[in-house]
């Protein structure tokens, strides 16, 4: 395990995993914490040798937003320009899948980081929202467009607007999270399913996460013809012909990720 001023990190087999540690803030994400968090997850999905990349934060909290009192003598020029954190385009960007493992608060900006991940797992203790209507302010790291398209406008649009948290079971029911476990098997769960993402063919995980992005971002029609090519290129792959003659052959297959 390494450990800088806010996160700590550490590497299993090919899951890596980043650790939230700004327990006196409850993991608020000031400018070091979001530099740190970038720079590790680039690294790491620059390293072919990592497979899936877990974010987590405390038992408390996941993370209870950007730093609001780093923020509070921003102005609109420094939002415009950047704010107090440039950078995320690149975390957006990631090829490598990204498990948020929430417990706690996951609020505002903390809301917002599980949601930019691939999908988030959540212990029953998670509480997810998005307050800053009670600052003056509404969601600046994607809440108001990625909250509406996990859990529909209407549930979005009454916790945007009255600051209303929302518990793990509701959130799982409402499709903001894969799944919800007890809060002591949070982070072995999230271990287990990255390690699973990780076996697989890095190729075909590449392709079949840029594919569910695809299906954020593009009309359905886009992106089916996106699916289609990213479909015929996995045939140019080693792992699609190991796969496939390994499932005729009964056995595991060695993927290579080539
Ligand atoms: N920022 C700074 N400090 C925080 C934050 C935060 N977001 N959240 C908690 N803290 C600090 C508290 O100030 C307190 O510090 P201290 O001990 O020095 O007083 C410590 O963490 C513990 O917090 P509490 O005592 O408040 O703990 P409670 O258990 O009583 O309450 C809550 C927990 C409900 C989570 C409460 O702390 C809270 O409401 N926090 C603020 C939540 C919030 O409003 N989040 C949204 C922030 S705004 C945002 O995220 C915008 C993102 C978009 C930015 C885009 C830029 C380009």
């Amino acid at each position: 395990m390494s450990e800088t001023t806010c996160i700590t990190t550490a590497v299993d087999g090919r899951v890596a995993t980043i650790t939230l540690n700004r327990p006196e803030a409850l993991n608020a994400l000031n400018s070091t914490l979001v530099t740190e968090l970038i720079e590790a997850a680039l690294a790491y999905d620059a390293d072919p040798g990592i497979g899936c990349i877990v974010i987590t934060g405390s038992a408390k909290a996941f993370a209870a937003g950007a730093d609001i009192k780093e923020m509070v003598d921003q102005s609109y020029t420094d939002m415009l320009t950047g704010g107090p954190f440039p950078g995320w385009g690149g975390f957006e960007r990631m090829r490598t899948p990204v498990i948020a493992a929430v417990a706690g608060f996951a609020l505002g900006g903390g809301c917002e980081l599980a949601m930019m991940c691939d999908f988030i797992l959540a212990a029953d203790t998670a509480k997810f929202g998005q307050p800053e209507i009670n600052l003056g302010i509404l969601p600046g790291f994607g809440g108001s467009q990625r909250l509406p398209r996990a859990v529909g406008k209407a549930k979005a649009a009454e916790m945007v607007l009255t600051g209303r948290m929302m518990g793990a079971e509701e959130a799982e029911r409402s499709g903001l999270v894969a799944r919800v476990v007890p809060a002591d098997e949070l982070l072995a769960e999230a271990a287990k399913v990255a390690a699973t993402i990780a076996s697989k063919s890095l190729p075909a995980v590449y392709a079949a996460k840029d594919a569910l992005q695809a299906a954020q971002e593009m009309p359905l029609a886009e992106g089916l013809r996106f699916e289609r090519q990213a479909f015929a290129a996995a045939f140019a792959t080693a792992d699609q012909e190991e796969g496939m003659r390994a499932f005729a052959e009964k056995r595991a297959p060695e993927f290579t990720h080539r």
